[in-house]
């Protein structure tokens, strides 16, 4: 039968008894206004026509539905309502079924748990994500959930915005039946047919009754507890927990008032706009200009030079994403370490039941370690991830241009150091790029691309497909000391440093940015990674600082003493018996006090709001001279290298979103303010100033880009 509506979002076309309703609203589906006016007038035309007996739900295309369309957010709302869509379709007098092939997320989820009927076919993802976004099922999720798979299972559902495969949601209760295939329509169709032949009657989610009800309760106190302790500030959990007491409580109809008033609680929340920020900005990283231009070169085959920590997380990566991978090392005795390295992750795995030996062999069969720079004569590309060292790394490059072939990716996990000079140590430059992976890099979601003055544009376009491939959230990055994540991480470092000799402890710092959302404070990172690394870093820099410059000499005092932080047992702070929790130190106190008193500081006292300005104006403002500097194509790129790469809470969507969320004109002054103690440090960036003259935010560089 042909369509009814053709041109629409939403098609319908009848077969036989039932009126198949299709969802075709590229490339996810998304339930726009469009969708939402088009399914109302599916169910009315379904209702009117006394030949439909039945509905078929269906998506076009790789989706079912995959929510609400996420752009339409912070918009004034358009009817009809999802909520009032879902109603529609759950109180039908015709039996509605919903056959799910791809994702069916969030409100796309809504809308299948008000149909009477579901299928799934294989491929089906369901899921209600919302809390990434920082919101909450508002489409009668909540109340709908927890009657069909029951509180605990549904809560978590929730909780966690995890996806069920079609197996797991079958035995979840989500669904009524899996079947083979991938055509939704004609599995649909059988399905609904089967059910009209038996009479089937309309059955609404609404009706049904949660059983033990004081359990579930008692249950709820439980999660409601722990979710305050996990959730870190983020507001939309607890508010989920509260809609699912709802659906235990209340009737239905009021439970669902009660989700309507918290969803909009949650919709109107600044975490709600900072969480759907991160996740537009994570898919726009990886447009770039070179993408249009030229197509990646092939790769599968790889080497890494180096098995240290680093050396071997980026082998693992590169294993996990299927590639073979050669690793170079100086001799025996580290090509054994760097192994060991390797295996270690996929111990780790088989120890948790997570791994097999057979699957671990499996991969291991694609790894091959050598001393020999001959063995990597074929690879497509290499990681250099060796000593952080210009002249150890420029040796490393001359002779990855003697031995591999012509056309070979060189690519250098280098971390600082100019990567121009680095591909200048080679006779093919267009063929050296930079990847900054961060460590553990087997786990940690960023990567750098590095691109130096005369790489060419397919082998960019090679690292973003390489990253692709490892699951990395890749950024574009120009060359500069420390490229976009540690650049403006040296700068906030330092203010932090201010702030602790104008009279904030370290303790005090830390105990802001983690009020502000962070895992931790600068001070527990550093004795995390180790002081001695930062302590080296600021050696070999004194010669080049500018005698100008305010510089703070407390950490290089702790160093002096030989606390490096965790893995000597103290550095900021004390973690007697290997305790990984560090407790405040009397002696590093006494040491500021010192440093204060030698440079003839009064101490003053500084609110955690205090600290966090300065801290936060410190990394916008240099930000903002990254940007100007074309170091980051835009500010969505800073904000992903920073949610991604150094714990920024998600929530507040990055540091040029957080900047765009307070008011440009507010944080430059506040830069201002500061600069009246000391103006080289504070000095504005003038795309700051411009920007707050002309009376536009970063988002405005972020479209225009
Ligand atoms: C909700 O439903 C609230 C309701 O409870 C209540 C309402 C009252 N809207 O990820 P991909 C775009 S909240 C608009 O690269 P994949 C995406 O930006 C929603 N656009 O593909 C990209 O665009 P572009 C709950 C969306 O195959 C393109 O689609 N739902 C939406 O790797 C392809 O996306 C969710 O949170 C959207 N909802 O993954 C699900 N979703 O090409 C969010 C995607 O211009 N979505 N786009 O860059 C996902 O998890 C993944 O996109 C999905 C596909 C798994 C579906």
């Amino acid at each position: 039968m042909p369509a009814d509506h053709p041109a629409s979002a939403v098609q319908t076309a009848r077969h036989g008894h039932v009126l198949v309703v299709s969802i075709n609203n590229p490339p996810v589906n998304a339930l726009g206004q469009a969708v939402r006016a088009g399914l109302l007038a599916a169910m009315e035309q379904a209702e009117s026509d006394a030949a439909v007996q039945a509905v078929l739900i269906v998506g076009e295309g790789k989706a079912f539905i995959a929510g609400a369309d996420i752009r339409e957010f912070g918009k004034p709302p358009v009817p009809p309502s999802l909520p009032e869509v879902c109603g529609r379709i759950e109180a039908s007098r015709k039996i509605v079924v919903a056959a799910i092939h791809g994702p069916a997320l969030g409100g796309g989820l809504e809308v299948a748990l008000s149909a009477h009927y579901r299928l799934a076919l294989p491929e089906a993802k369901l899921g209600l994500p919302e809390v990434n976004l920082g919101l909450l099922p508002g489409a009668g999720g909540t109340q709908r959930a927890p009657r069909l798979m029951g509180v605990a299972a549904a809560a978590d559902l929730m909780l966690t915005g995890k996806h069920l495969s079609a197996k797991a949601a079958l035995a979840a209760g989500l669904v009524d039946k899996l079947v083979d295939g991938t055509d939704a329509t004609a599995a649909g169709l059988a399905y609904t047919n089967e059910l009209l032949a038996a009479q089937a009657a309309p059955r609404r989610t609404r009706d049904i009754e949660i059983a033990d009800k004081a359990a579930a309760l008692a249950a709820l106190d439980t999660l409601a507890a722990d979710t305050a302790k996990k959730s870190r500030g983020l507001f939309s959990p607890l508010k989920i927990v509260e809609c699912v007491r709802a659906a235990v409580e209340l009737p239905f109809d009021e439970g669902i008032a009660k989700e309507r008033a918290l969803f909009v609680e949650c919709l109107n929340s600044p975490q709600r706009a900072g969480l759907i920020h991160a996740f537009f900005a994570e898919r726009e990283t990886a447009k770039i200009p070179e993408a249009k231009a030229a197509a990646p070169r092939h790769f599968a085959k790889i080497a890494v030079i180096g098995g240290g920590t680093m050396g071997a997380g980026i082998t693992v990566s590169a294993l996990d994403a299927g590639l073979t991978v050669t690793m170079i090392e100086r001799d025996a005795e580290s090509i054994a370490r760097g192994q060991a390295n390797v295996e270690k992750v996929y111990n780790g795995l088989i120890a948790k039941g997570r791994m097999t030996e057979e699957t671990k062999a499996a991969i291991l069969a694609r790894y091959t370690p050598s001393t020999s720079y001959d063995a990597i004569r074929d690879v497509d590309l290499v990681i250099e991830a060796v000593f952080e060292d210009l002249e150890v790394k420029k040796a490393v490059f001359k002779e990855l241009d003697r031995v591999c072939k012509p056309g070979a990716v060189l690519a250098t996990n280098t971390s600082y150091l100019d990567i121009d000079a680095i591909a200048a140590a080679t006779s093919r430059p267009q063929d050296v790029i930079g990847l900054h992976f961060f460590s553990p890099a087997n786990i940690m979601k960023l990567l750098e691309i590095v691109v130096p003055a005369k790489v060419a544009p397919d082998v960019v376009t090679t690292a973003f497909e390489l990253a692709k491939r490892m699951k990395k959230v890749p950024v574009r990055a120009g060359v500069c000391d420390g490229f976009i994540g540690n650049r403006i991480l040296a700068v906030y470092k330092q203010a932090a440093d201010y702030l602790m000799e104008d009279g904030a402890s370290p303790y005090e710092i830390d105990e802001a940015v983690r009020g502000f959302g962070y895992p931790m404070g600068p001070f527990q990172v550093t004795d995390l990674a180790g002081g001695d690394i930062g302590w080296a870093t600021r050696k070999r820099r004194a010669a080049t600082r500018d005698p100008k410059a305010r510089y703070v000499e407390v950490a290089d005092r702790v160093c002096e003493r030989g606390w490096f932080g965790q893995k000597t047992g103290r550095g900021f702070y004390l973690y007697p018996q290997g305790a990984r929790v560090g407790q405040a130190d009397p002696e590093v106190l006494a040491i500021v006090d010192a440093e204060r008193a030698r440079k003839g500081v009064t101490p003053r006292q500084f609110t955690a709001e205090e600290i966090m300005r300065r801290y936060m104006a410190a990394m916008v403002n240099e930000g903002a001279k990254v940007l100007e500097e074309g170091i980051a194509l835009r500010p969505l790129d800073i904000d992903v290298t920073f949610l991604s790469g150094y714990g920024f809470p998600r929530f507040r969507g990055g540091p040029m979103k957080w900047a765009d969320m307070q008011g440009l004109e507010k944080v430059l002054a506040d830069i201002r303010e500061f600069a009246k103690e000391d103006a080289l440090f504070w000095k504005p960036a003038p795309l700051l100033e411009k920007l707050v003259a002309e009376g536009r935010d970063f988002e405005s560089l972020n479209k225009a880009a």
